[in-house]
């Protein structure tokens, strides 16, 4: 007694993908859904395999091959085959562009669909050893009219993307998604093996109490970013000073500032006269999701999703968040010029 029923009517991504669907009706080719679904597969394969590493580590002796006497594959590289192998084989893909390969693969006929994938299949690598929080980023694009697929289709905007996310690998794996109409959380029901709507229409709060930066490069970082810093380090009397939370997985740094707000940056400096991030399957589909939850993405000086990359891992430098606090470091760097 007491106890609620369980609800008979859950809204799992694939569910809530098919009726954005209906609503464009028969034009839509159920294509893009398809996609999504070999997406979602490859999220809970490396989930799975993120889980089990763990426990490999802990029951196998240092050094040690194991059980079936092989060597353990590095968990990113693992990541990346899945999901060129499922990426591929879901006759969805023209092009892939994945961090973990210097080219991009330009799928055979006989596999190829109309749109081109980017991702980082595990992102946040200094993180995967401590059990810390890592993840997938993914953005889509439509392949052009009349295009078989090369790497014009991926050197484009990211404000031409249909469609990016994350899934997050934490004490649950959290995908979250947009594809243009604002940004919802789907987290993993492992007993199901569903995504299932948690987080709808995720909102970043206007401004936030948080920044997440790597200050230990304070040293290389330039006046506008040390003079933003310090404006919310040593406020106006009155207001109190931001707090800190740096994890170095940009995906779960990027999951709380859109769920509590606040700014995450990692700009140029000195040293890294681009920044560290990767525009097509980093800066670009954080940036998307973070517009389509409210906030903001820039460069200090650009609009990220403005950007017209020239290389598939060309970087650039990154700030985004709630939308105030995005504006504040952009006028740091105004202030400058
Ligand atoms: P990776 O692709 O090698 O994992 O690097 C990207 C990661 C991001 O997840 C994170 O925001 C950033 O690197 C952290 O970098 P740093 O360790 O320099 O602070
Ligand atoms: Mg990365």
């Amino acid at each position: 007694s007491g106890e609620e029923p369980p609800s008979t009517d859950i809204i799992t991504l694939t569910r809530h993908v098919l009726n954005d669907q209906f609503s464009l009706g028969p034009a839509a080719t159920g294509d893009l859904t398809l996609l999504l679904t070999a997406i979602q597969t490859t999220s809970k394969f490396i989930a799975t395999n993120v889980r089990k590493a763990r426990l490999i580590n802990l029951v196998g002796l240092a050094g040690e091959t194991n059980v079936q006497g092989e060597e353990q594959k590095k968990l990113d590289v693992l990541s990346n085959d899945i999901m060129v192998n499922s990426l591929r084989a879901s006759g969805k893909t023209a092009v892939l562009v994945s961090e973990e390969l210097e080219e991009a693969i330009i799928i055979e006929d006989r596999y190829k669909g109309s749109y081109c994938v980017v991702f980082d299949p595990l992102d946040g690598s200094s993180n995967i050893d401590a059990g810390v929080n890592i993840g997938t980023i993914f953005g889509i694009y439509r392949i052009k009219p009349g295009s078989k697929g090369s790497l014009e289709d991926v050197l484009r905007p990211g404000s031409e993307m249909v469609a990016a996310g994350y899934t997050m690998y934490g004490s649950s794996a959290n995908l979250v998604l947009t594809t243009g109409h604002g940004v919802n959380g789907y987290t993993l029901d492992a007993s199901l093996g569903e995504f299932i709507l948690t987080h709808p229409d995720i909102k970043i709060p206007p401004r936030g109490k948080i920044y997440s930066f790597n200050e230990g490069n304070s040293m290389y970082f330039n006046p506008p970013v040390i003079n933003y810093l310090n404006s919310i380090k040593y406020p106006q009397s009155g207001k109190s000073p931001y707090s800190a939370r740096y994890i170095g997985s940009m995906v779960a740094d990027v999951h709380r500032t859109l769920l509590y707000g606040g700014i995450f940056g990692y700009p140029a400096d000195k040293k890294s006269k681009s920044g560290k991030l990767r525009i097509l399957y980093e800066a670009f589909p954080m940036a998307f999701l973070t517009e389509q939850a409210g906030g903001l993405a820039t460069t200090g000086t650009q609009r990220i999703l403005d950007i017209i990359p020239t290389s598939i891992h060309q970087r650039c430098p990154v700030f985004l968040g709630s939308k105030d606090d995005v504006e504040d470091v952009i006028k740091f760097h105004e202030q400058v010029n």
